[in-house]
C-alpha cells in the first residue's frame, strides 16, 4: 500500500515567509495533482511555541549560525511556524480534502524536529511509524519543504523504519543545493529512490 507524506506545506516556507525556501510554492500544483493516485495522504506541520529553542531569537545568535544545543548541532532559524500563527498554516491552495492525519512536530520547547518521525535527538516518536504500520502502508512518498531539512530526515527516518520511501524531487525544493545534494546521495545510498511527479 502506498502513502504520500506531505512534508510542512505550510506559509513560513514559501516565498515572503519568515523562513523562505526559494520557489516552495511552485511545488502546491504538482503535489495537488499528485494526491489522488494514493491510496492514503497524510501530512506534517511544523508547529513550534513561542521562544523555541530553534529561533535565534531565543539564544541572542545570528540567524543560520550553528550552535551546540544539549549536544546537538543546532542551525539557528528565525521564528518560523508559531502555534496558531498564519505562518504555521498550510498554504491556502494546498487541497487539504484527501489528507487524512496531520502529524505536529517541533511542539517540545528544547528540542527541534525535522523529521515527521521523531525529535532531532531521536528520543520521542511522534506515532508516525506506528500509524503506517497499522494502516498497512509499505511504500512512502514524500514531497513538501525543506528538501534538505525536515524532507530528508523524514525519508532517512522511513528508510531506518522498514519502508520503502520515495522522494518525489520535483515536489521539493532545498533551502540550500548543495546540502540538498549530499542529502539526496545519503538517500540512494541507503536504499531510498529519487523519482520526479511524472514517474509515480
Ligand atoms: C524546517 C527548518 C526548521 C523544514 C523546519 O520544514 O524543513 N526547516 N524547521
Ligand atoms: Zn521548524
Amino acid at each position: 500500500m502506498k502513502a504520500l507524506l506531505l512534508i510542512d506545506v505550510q506559509n513560513d516556507f514559501m516565498p515572503g515567509g519568515a523562513l523562505a525556501v526559494p520557489d516552495g510554492d511552485t511545488i502546491v500544483p504538482i503535489i495537488n495533482k499528485l494526491q489522488h493516485q494514493f491510496d492514503l495522504v497524510l501530512a506534517t506541520q511544523d508547529w513550534h511555541p513561542e521562544g523555541h529553542a530553534s529561533f535565534a531569537s531565543k539564544h541572542g545568535k545570528n540567524v543560520y549560525e550553528v550552535i551546540d544545543l544539549n549536544g546537538i548541532d543546532q542551525v539557528m532559524w528565525p521564528d518560523h511556524c508559531v502555534q496558531g500563527s498564519k505562518g504555521a498554516d498550510f498554504h491556502p491552495e494546498l487541497k487539504l480534502d484527501k489528507i487524512e492525519a496531520i502529524f505536529r512536530k517541533g511542539t517540545n520547547p528544547e528540542i527541534d524536529s525535522y523529521s515527521g518521525f521523531y525529535d532531532n535527538a531521536h528520543l520521542k516518536s511522534t506515532g508516525l511509524s506506528g500509524y503506517l504500520k497499522e494502516k498497512g502502508v509499505t511504500d512512502l512518498y514524500f514531497a513538501g519543504l525543506a528538501g534538505d531539512f525536515c524532507v530528508a530526515f523524514s525519508v532517512k527516518d522511513a528508510l531506518a523504519e522498514g519502508f520503502a520511501a520515495f522522494l518525489i524531487e520535483d515536489a521539493t525544493r532545498a533551502i540550500d543545493a548543495e546540502g540538498f545534494k549530499k542529502a539526496k546521495a545519503e538517500i540512494v545510498e541507503k536504499g531510498g529512490t529519487i523519482l520526479n511527479a511524472d514517474e509515480v
